[in-house]
């Protein structure tokens, strides 16, 4: 059993948190969609990005972007959990106030709303991005009938969506078992000519996010239907990585590369096994409501 799964992770700051950051804004909600929006944006926002959860590769991404441009003296990332962070989005769309945002795609967020991400002319944020399977060294060995799932296990963003969507309705367990009955010949692309086995132990390790929750909750369903018990366990970035690297997990569909965990990658490059892209086409960045006038994190002000 793992030990990780103690450690836990903390989803539930409150939503009250993340409003005490905001500030008051109701007095300069005129200002939002006049020329001279980006003066006063900073003011607007008490200079503060809406972040998620500690742990996330998008909050040490985020610190990185607010060190990195000079413009950002004074900014500030406010940090809290994703449904925190959508909540406080939901509420500014409501009110067509300014928000700034740390979001990713594939979201619901960006079918929800109408949404930008902000321009990262440096790059601190990463541009179109990956997904990776990694496994500890030796699975190969131990276990080859999964090791070989495990590696050619490859999806579009569609079908993530799919299960993504399809979850917010009833269980990420039932969107799984839907995606896989509608989409035999990918499981069989993945399955194919694979001996069973009979109840051999596998953990799976994962992160939180709605993502990772999707394709975790499929590659386990899929390695059960090949004999397996599986144990998906979701943790932070940092602590899969290291779970892998240590042993205490044999595999994860979840690594965002290069940009998004790759201070937890280079950490344990050497001792996990890279079985590379699952999916191609994630992004993370500074995101934005279509109707703010900005573009680009170079755009945004200085506190004064
Ligand atoms: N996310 C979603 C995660 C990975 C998947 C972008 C919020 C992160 O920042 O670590």
């Amino acid at each position: 059993m793992l030990k990780i799964k103690s450690m836990g992770i903390t989803l539930g700051v409150s939503v009250s948190l993340l409003l005490t950051g905001c500030g008051d804004e109701e007095g300069n909600q005129d200002s939002v969609n006049t020329t001279g929006e980006n003066a006063n944006l900073g003011e607007q926002l008490d200079y503060t990005i809406t972040g998620i959860e500690p742990g996330a590769g998008i909050t040490e991404l985020s610190h990185n972007t607010l060190e990195g441009y000079g413009n950002l003296e004074g900014w500030e990332l406010l940090e809290s959990s994703t449904a925190g962070m959508l909540g406080v989005l939901d509420g500014a769309i409501k009110n067509e106030e300014p928000i700034i945002i740390t979001g990713w795609t594939p979201h619901w967020m960006f079918s929800a709303y109408d949404l930008k991400f902000l321009e990262d002319p440096k790059g601190t944020l990463g541009g179109s991005e990956n997904i990776n399977t990694i496994a500890r060294k030796g699975l190969e060995e131990d276990m080859p009938n999964a090791y070989k799932i495990l590696d050619r296990f490859y999806w579009e963003p569609e079908d993530m969506e799919t299960v993504m969507y399809d979850a917010q309705e009833g269980s990420f367990e039932e969107a799984a078992q839907n995606w896989i009955e509608e989409n035999p010949e990918k499981v069989k692309e993945w399955t194919e000519g694979i001996e069973k086995v009979e109840g051999k132990e596998i953990e799976l390790v994962s992160t939180p996010w709605d993502t990772e929750r999707a394709s975790g909750t499929v590659m386990k369903a899929i390695l059960e239907q090949q004999g397996f018990t599986v144990t998906l366990t979701p943790v932070d970035p940092a602590i899969m990585f290291e779970a892998i690297a240590n042993g205490e997990g044999d595999a994860s569909v979840a690594p965002w590369l290069p940009t998004t965990h790759k201070s937890f990658y280079e950490k344990h490059a050497e001792d996990i096994v890279d079985l590379g892209e699952n999916l191609k086409g994630t992004q993370t960045g500074f995101v934005v409501p279509a109707y703010m006038e900005i573009d680009s994190i170079e755009d945004l002000q200085p506190k004064q």
